[in-house]
């Protein structure tokens, strides 16, 4: 009963990813192998002795390897993402059916100058349930890619797109309905760094380095509970996807968290700075709002919108990261200890997760602050 369900759905599902294209997508037509293109083409890609370079995506929080400046000619940045539908444990005993790109949540981070292309293969393998494709913020035309990069379970597809805008951007699945707020906030989303050729720079237009840069992907759960509050565990994507839908509805996630579970960033898995050493945070939410606060620090420069072309603010004490985008934000530690970053809607961060940890070594500066006299009994 459940294999003829989930085969109903999954015809169901591919017939509603064949009505995106025809509807969505009014260029988007298809060839005799049935993969779409674009018709009426007035540009052509002039990629002649451009190089290619394959870029190895990593796991966040850690970012792939990568030059801050660059000063050659636009290369073709090849890439490989797998789509991988599997449960998550959020929190102890509590599970998702997630959507991830590669396996994480949130998704890589991919790094590339502007004026590179970003080549991306998707591949969607046959053990998924749902059709999945990816729409880029940060690129131009056909719903950011979505509507050329639609694929079943059991096929791939290669986009190519110019990394014109310099900043941060969020990239998440988007097949279409009411399947773009389910899949994305099952965890299907990443983020793209667009670092200008000659690196970023301050408010007066200085040059600025960072000497390591972490990637937290923020994201609300819905997560169904039973009639005595437990939340209910599902075999599949399918099957959790009318529950989910029912809390999605309600706008109350019962969960938050900072890279796939509770606590994914704290203690041994918190990141990691020297003091003295200037870090990039790298903050995304690809559907609901958060405001990002660093206790006990600063946003040095902050970046709003996450565009590199704004100049950016400073000494901010909180920032925004509106759901659909990506912020950066650079902060040069002064003083060790352990610091909170967390969204400072407190009851997000405490109460339902949304909160990581930075651990950072060093000499203490009492110029900065001290503790003048220890705790003790009110004198009079
Ligand atoms: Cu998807």
């Amino acid at each position: 009963m459940r294999t003829r369900t989930v085969v109903t759905l999954k015809l169901l599902l591919q017939l509603q990813a064949l009505l995106f294209l025809i509807i969505l997508s009014p260029t988007a037509i298809s060839n005799e192998s049935g993969s779409s293109y674009i018709a009426d083409i007035g540009t052509q890609a002039n990629l002649e002795g451009l190089e290619r370079v394959k870029q190895a995506l990593v796991a966040p929080p850690f970012l792939p390897k990568h030059q801050q400046t660059y000063s050659g000619k636009p290369r073709i940045i090849e890439m490989e993402m797998v789509i991988e539908e599997k449960e998550i444990e959020v929190e102890t005993g509590v599970f998702v059916q997630a959507m991830t790109f590669n396996g994480s949540n949130p998704g890589p981070m991919m790094v590339v100058h502007e004026g590179d292309y970003v080549e991306l293969t998707l591949k969607n393998p046959r053990t998924n349930v749902l059709a999945h494709n990816i729409d880029f913020h940060a690129s131009t035309g056909a719903l950011g890619g979505g509507a050329l990069t639609l694929i079943n379970p059991g096929e791939q597809v290669t986009l190519r797109f110019k990394a014109d805008k310099p900043g941060t951007y969020v990239y998440h699945c988007a097949p279409s309905g009411i399947m773009i707020p389910y899949h994305v906030v099952s965890g299907m989303y990443g983020a793209i760094m667009i670092l200008p050729k000659d690196g970023l720079k301050d408010n007066k237009g200085n040059l600025v380095h960072y000497d390591k840069a972490y990637y937290i992907g923020e994201q609300g759960w819905y997560i169904p509970q039973d009639e005595f509050g437990n939340y209910i565990r599902y075999p599949n994507v399918a099957a959790a996807m009318g529950d989910v839908l029912k809390v999605m509805k309600t706008l109350t996630p019962t969960h938050i968290t900072f890279n796939g579970s509770k606590g994914a960033l704290i203690g041994k898995n918190a990141m990691e700075a020297n003091v003295g050493e200037t870090v990039l945070f790298i903050h995304s939410q690809a559907n609901e709002d958060s405001r990002i606060h660093l206790i006990g620090g600063h946003g040095d420069l902050v970046w709003p919108g996450g565009s590199f072309n704004n100049t950016p603010t400073v000494d901010r004490e909180t920032w925004a990261v509106n759901g659909g985008e990506a912020v950066a934000a650079l902060y040069t530690f002064k003083q060790p200890g352990i610091y909170a970053y967390l969204n400072h809607n407190l009851i997000e961060a405490f109460m339902l997760g949304g909160a990581a940890h930075v651990s950072v070594k060093g000499k203490w500066n009492n110029d900065l602050m001290e503790q003048v006299v220890k705790p003790g009994p009110i004198k009079n």
